[in-house]
């Protein structure tokens, strides 16, 4: 994202170049992890706020600009959230719909809509009450408070947390070492795991024991169990 004199703030035109962009990477089977990031002030400071002042709750159901990023959740590839600086509002939301955010040392998190007198509207009391818990959402939430990157750390926010001049590449790096691994296990274990999320847990537990069953089926899983018994690695080709 690079609206960096509005701290990438997410205008319905940067949230439907966003969307398209990921909807594009997504259909291309070369494309086997995806990095979504900012720059180094903000990954993006939320919703835009000129554009939610002048628009109306009306325009707003009408235009059905929220319900797009719903997209995202429907991605197959890994998508992996690259924050440095400003992560709040919408640009957390965001973040939080990715599968792992790597996080500089800047980062910062929050929900601040409170202090606009409105609250998260793109699954932000949802997706942060379950990534941190219902005492540190509601803190943040009804506060605003911002949180550190080692403190999203250590509450499960975020995956890794990196040195300021590294957020960018070890992001690459994380996203380079899924997409080595046979894409077609990667995609049913992140299907798998969004399922903790959806799902009761006996179902959760089925559905993965039908992807595994799926996985094992493909040539990539026949190619890494023999690498691994020839002692040698293995050569995925997404079949
Ligand atoms: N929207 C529009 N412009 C913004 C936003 C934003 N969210 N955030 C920053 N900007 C603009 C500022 O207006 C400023 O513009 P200008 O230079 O023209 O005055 C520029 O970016 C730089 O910002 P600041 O001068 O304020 O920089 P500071 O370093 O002093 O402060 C902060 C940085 C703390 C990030 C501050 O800018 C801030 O508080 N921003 C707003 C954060 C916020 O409240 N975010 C939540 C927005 S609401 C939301 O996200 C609801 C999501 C619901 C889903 C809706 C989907 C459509």
């Amino acid at each position: 994202m690079n609206r960096p004199k509005q701290l990438n703030a997410l205008s319905g035109d940067l949230m439907g170049a966003v969307v398209g962009a990921l909807q594009e990477l997504d259909a291309d089977p070369e494309i086997r992890a995806i990095v979504l990031g900012g720059g180094e002030r903000a990954f993006a400071a939320g919703a835009d706020i000129t554009e939610l002042a002048a628009g109306t709750p009306v325009s707003l159901y009408e235009n059905r600009r929220i319900d797009e990023w719903d997209k995202i959740r429907g991605l197959r590839t890994p998508v992996v959230a690259a924050v440095s600086g400003f992560c709040l509002g919408g640009g957390c939301e965001l973040a939080m719909l990715c599968d792992l955010i790597v996080a500089s040392e800047t980062a910062k998190f929050g929900q601040p809509e409170i202090n606009l007198g409105v609250l998260p509207g793109a699954g932000g009391t949802q997706r942060l009450t379950r990534a941190v818990g219902k005492a540190i959402a509601m803190d943040m939430i009804l506060t605003g408070r911002m949180i550190g990157a080692r403190e999203a750390l250590g509450l499960g926010l975020v995956a890794r947390v990196v040195a300021k001049e590294a957020w960018l590449d070890e992001a690459k790096r994380v996203a380079g070492e899924i997409a080595a691994k046979g894409p077609i296990a990667v995609r049913l274990a992140k299907e798998a795991v969004d399922q903790a999320f959806e799902a009761p847990l006996s179902v959760g537990v089925e559905f993965e024991r039908r992807a595994f069953y799926l996985a094992r089926a493909s040539e990539d899983a026949t190619e890494g169990l023999t690498a691994f018994v020839e002692k040698r690695p293995p050569d995925f080709k997404g079949r």
